[in-house]
């Protein structure tokens, strides 16, 4: 297969969709539940046993989410999240249904479950996204626990970060750390996780959450609670979700053009490349040192991804329970 160099995404040349992305697997079986990094195994077992006891395509998806909130030893969802460069931990997250509905809150503080919280939103308010300081009453006045979301780790990296307050995210820290750790939830993860499901009635819902990037400022919010930056679903075609910065995100409306790919014709993998390429062309090469990664999974089942840089995988599980972890291709991709 063949792959635009950096040279070429970064010069005059425009980069067209190339064929040839990720093979589309014919010898497996329809893909049910797909979550961003390889943490994202432990998610989809959530969201697979969820499915089991009858569970909607939503439960599943807040399910996963909620696996890696808990996970107090990562450092970017829920307890443990590495904080704003105030040290304050705030986390983003969206829910998106098959029927068009959505809920999001951003700059939450004290409440570990996000995607929890934004389902309420979404299932209990008449609007869409609650922030900051509202978002955290509501969650409180549902009955939300809180707690001090700062670990000392989390604190420690904070300090530590503070001796240079250079603000400088690092491409895929998402696997590279928890891999560094040897296990899931590995003290040094970014597990933004975002994750799309499909359920036995074959409706299929989404949801991402996360801390947002380490030692942002106070206040920043990137694409994971944004309603078709970070995810978006439509029950028609199928849906995506993106990892990575999410201010380059946000240029390309990540996950809707994802899915308005799809609708086109192409293949999930496809679909998601011609969005990375499209980045590159808008930022040329402002996004050379970035990480923008892109999963998606129709409503035929088929699962795919891509990034602009190699190292996003992915963990798909199939209607027989199966997961296995793929590795994206990449724009940048060394030969
Ligand atoms: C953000 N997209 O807040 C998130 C960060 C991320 O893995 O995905 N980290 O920009």
């Amino acid at each position: 297969m063949s792959r635009p160099s950096r040279r070429t995404i970064l010069g005059a040349a425009p980069v067209g969709v190339l064929a040839g992305t990720a093979p589309l697997s014919t010898d497996t079986a329809p893909a049910v539940m797909v979550s961003t990094w390889d943490f994202g195994a432990a998610a989809n077992a959530a969201g697979m046993a969820a499915l089991a006891t009858g569970d909607s395509a939503l439960d599943m998806v807040e399910a996963g989410g909620r696996v890696t909130e808990a996970d107090e030893s990562n450092s970017s969802v829920g307890l443990g999240g590495l904080p704003d460069r105030d040290g304050r931990v705030t986390l983003d997250a969206c829910v998106m249904t098959w029927a068009g509905d959505i809920g999001a809150v951003c700059a939450l503080e004290d409440v570990v479950h996000a995607v929890s919280v934004a389902r309420r939103v979404m299932e209990r308010t008449p609007h869409t996204m609650l922030v900051g300081e509202g978002a955290r009453t509501f969650a409180v006045d549902q009955g939300f626990e809180t707690r001090n979301l700062l670990t000392p780790r989390a604190e420690a990296a904070w300090r530590d970060w503070l001796k240079t307050s250079e603000y400088a995210p690092r491409i895929n820290s998402e696997n590279t750390d928890w891999r560094a750790r040897g296990m899931p939830g590995g003290a040094a993860n970014h597990d933004t996780i975002g994750l799309l499901a499909i359920d036995a009635g074959g409706r299929m819902a989404g949801a991402c959450t996360t801390s947002g990037m380490a030692f942002k400022m106070h206040g920043r919010v990137g694409d994971s609670p944004l309603i078709g930056a970070g995810l978006y679903v439509d029950d028609e075609v199928g849906g995506a979700t993106a990892t990575g910065v999410g201010e380059d995100v946000v240029r390309v409306a990540g996950a809707h053009a994802v899915v308005e790919a799809m609708r086109a014709g192409l293949d999930p993998a496809s679909a998601c490349r011609r969005v990375i390429e499209r980045l590159a062309r808008l930022r040329g090469p402002k996004v050379a040192s970035s990480q923008v990664a892109l999963l998606a999974l129709d409503k035929q089942g088929r699962a795919g991804g891509f990034a602009l840089q190699p190292g996003f995988t992915f963990a798909v599980t199939d209607s027989g329970g199966r997961t296995r972890i793929e590795r994206a291709a990449a724009l940048f991709e060394t030969p």
